[in-house]
């Protein structure tokens, strides 16, 4: 199919619309980022084409490097939208390009290369350095977002929500460090928990690969990968929300009311911690058990951290075991107790997952058969992709990662989980040849969530365990379609990482971009994505499920941006990177 023929001679074979071939359009839709060179490759033209060719040109559209014809046109199920794919995965020629159909124009500029997504990557890496509560963000590090350093929660009242006979409501202890969650300024144990395992996972998959990786952050220089680094600085935070008492872990550390839109540290409403409750206890001791397995290594540069994570982990458990069924209810105690608590509530009903993803990591941090039987005794009968309340899968993902070192009774559960996540996985690649943008993404209507971004980036995740379990490297491939998703290949055209692409996120629900004074956002930020429940009520142009995405700043429900969907974007991203030799 390659062939060369001149600018010439694609205008010569042009009929109508000779015009709108030369103008950019955001019609085709595609990875902005780019591609690898031995990798799949899709554009996908919207609306209906005349044209039955395709051609990737030079970026002054001179040189015709390749032509390609485009397929049927296909009805998106999640949209009015049609489509008509370009398939250029034969081309596979090192440069910048754009892909050009006559009468409809041209795409935007796209790389193909090796390391092509190790910029974005590095950046959504970065995304959390950004998100730093506690310290000045600096110049070197944080280039024109240079920022001072926002909450200092040094003064932290335990709300009468978490009064203990230690800690009396109005106790104020100090709870420095971690991230931001997300646009807002709190700081939420079950979301970091979920947070920090996809990232600690994302190491212990690639851990070579992470320990030559730079993110220019201020710990680059010392002896711990920058990945852990940046894990650190919230572990550490993580820490202090544990009541050293009883092992208890509060759910949140609070404002009682959201911030307005303006830089951290310049409001100084008091911060609360609130109440315990079982899914914080338990995420808390997942991510500190599997801290302590991975930081142990680094005993010189980290004195007594794993130590001190394997100690609170284990007290954090049996916290649980004491209380297997707190659960946050905001909505509860502020009928009765001052001040009323509005932010964000994550609160879960259901912590059969959360147990199991506990158990999960503290047996095979300690080898203890305790946790063995507890993870035996909690898990589903199914497997499921991860999200904030449904954690169970980073345990499975955790056990396979282990499985050949894990002790004779503990084998018995390893080919009934390898075949449940082949066939999880089996089932999103078939969606994604029904699908009229061929991604992985937006195999039901119901995907189409809050944050649903973190959905195609957490499919994207199971694709690669998919991968690593069995080498079929089709798995990859369909990873690899989500990744296009989050970078442009979807309905919206958007490249929802902040800063990467010709057409990005640029107004996200996000504080510190909203009043920093800088056009550009901060970057390295993933957007939540379509989600036609609209719960922000802003205006929108498109309302499908697809297309229900507006890249303005009050719409919290599609445009903020979430440590929690930061994370999988981060472990997909450098995933491929790190595994970009075995593209086919
Ligand atoms: O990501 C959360 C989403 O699943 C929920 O539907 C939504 C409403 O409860 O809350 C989202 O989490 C928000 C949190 O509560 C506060 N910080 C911002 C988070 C992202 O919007």
């Amino acid at each position: 199919m390659r062939r060369c023929i001149t600018s010439v001679m694609v205008i010569a074979a042009l009929t109508a619309g000779e015009v709108q071939a030369q103008q950019v359009t955001d019609r085709i839709k595609l990875n902005q980022v780019g591609f690898y060179p031995a990798a799949s490759k899709v554009a996908i033209v919207t609306g209906s084409t005349p044209a039955g060719s395709f051609y990737i040109t030079t970026t002054n559209l001179t040189d015709t490097l390749f032509t390609g014809k485009l397929g049927q046109e296909m009805q998106s199920k999640n949209s009015s939208t049609t489509t008509r794919i370009a398939d250029f995965s034969s081309f596979q020629k090192q440069g910048s390009y754009v892909v050009l159909v006559p009468s409809v124009g041209h795409s935007y500029v796209f790389q193909i290369a090796n390391n092509v997504h190790r910029s974005a990557a590095i950046a959504g890496l970065k995304g959390f350095y950004y998100q730093r509560v506690s310290m000045p963000l600096e110049e070197q590090y944080a280039a024109k977002w240079h920022r001072s350093a926002g909450h200092p929660d040094d003064v932290v009242y335990v709300h009468p929500s978490a009064a203990s006979k230690e800690r009396p409501a109005g106790t104020i202890i100090s709870s420095p460090g971690g991230w931001y969650d997300a646009g807002d300024y709190n700081k939420y144990i079950v979301n970091s928990g979920i947070t920090m395992g996809t990232m600690f996972s994302a190491y212990e998959d690639f851990p070579k690969y992470f320990d030559n990786l730079v993110a220019n952050i201020p710990e680059s220089k010392n002896a711990v990968p920058d990945l852990l680094d940046e894990l650190v600085y919230n572990l550490r935070w993580m820490l202090t929300m544990q009541d050293p008492n009883d092992g208890g872990v509060y759910h949140k550390c609070t404002n009682a009311a959201f911030d307005g839109m303006v830089m951290p540290g310049v409001t100084k409403a008091p911060r609360y911690v609130v109440q315990k409750g079982t899914g914080a206890a338990l995420d808390f001791a997942a991510v500190t058990a599997q801290a302590a397995r991975v930081l142990r290594k680094y005993n010189k540069q980290l004195p007594g951290l794993a130590d001190s994570c394997l100690q609170a982990s284990i007290k954090a458990w049996q916290w649980a075991l004491k209380n297997p069924n707190v659960q946050y209810e905001q909505n509860e105690f502020n009928k009765t107790m001052k001040p009323e608590i509005t932010t964000g509530g994550y609160g879960d009903r259901r912590f059969t997952d959360e147990f199991t993803w506990a158990a999960a990591e503290l047996f095979i941090t300690t080898k203890n058969k305790t946790y063995f039987d507890a993870y035996v005794k909690h898990k589903a009968d199914s497997v499921s992709l991860p999200g904030w309340p449904n954690v169970e899968m980073l345990g499975h993902y955790t056990m396979l990662r282990f499985a050949a070192s894990l002790p004779s009774y503990a084998k018995v559960v390893v080919q009934p989980l390898k075949q449940q996540l082949k066939q999880l996985a089996d089932k999103y690649v078939a969606n994604a040849s029904e699908n009229a943008f061929q991604t992985v993404m937006g195999g039901s209507r119901r995907e189409f969530n809050w944050g649903s971004n973190s959905g195609a980036a957490n499919q994207g995740i199971l694709l690669i365990n998919a991968y690593l379990h069995t080498k079929d490297p089709k798995y990859l491939k369909h990873a690899v379609s989500n990744l296009d998703y989050l970078l442009g290949r979807n309905a919206t055209g958007f490249s929802f990482l902040t800063g990467y692409g010709s057409k990005s996120t640029m107004n996200p629900h996000h504080r510190p971009s909203a009043a920093d004074g800088i056009i550009e956002p901060v970057p390295g930020l993933l957007a939540g994505g379509p989600n036609p429940g609209k719960q922000d009520d802003c205006k929108y142009e498109f309302s499908e499920p697809e297309t229900a995405y507006a890249d303005i700043e009050c719409s919290y429900a599609t445009n903020e941006i979430a440590i929690n969907w930061n994370a999988p974007f981060v472990y997909l991203a450098h995933a491929l990177e790190a595994l970009q030799k075995e593209l086919r």
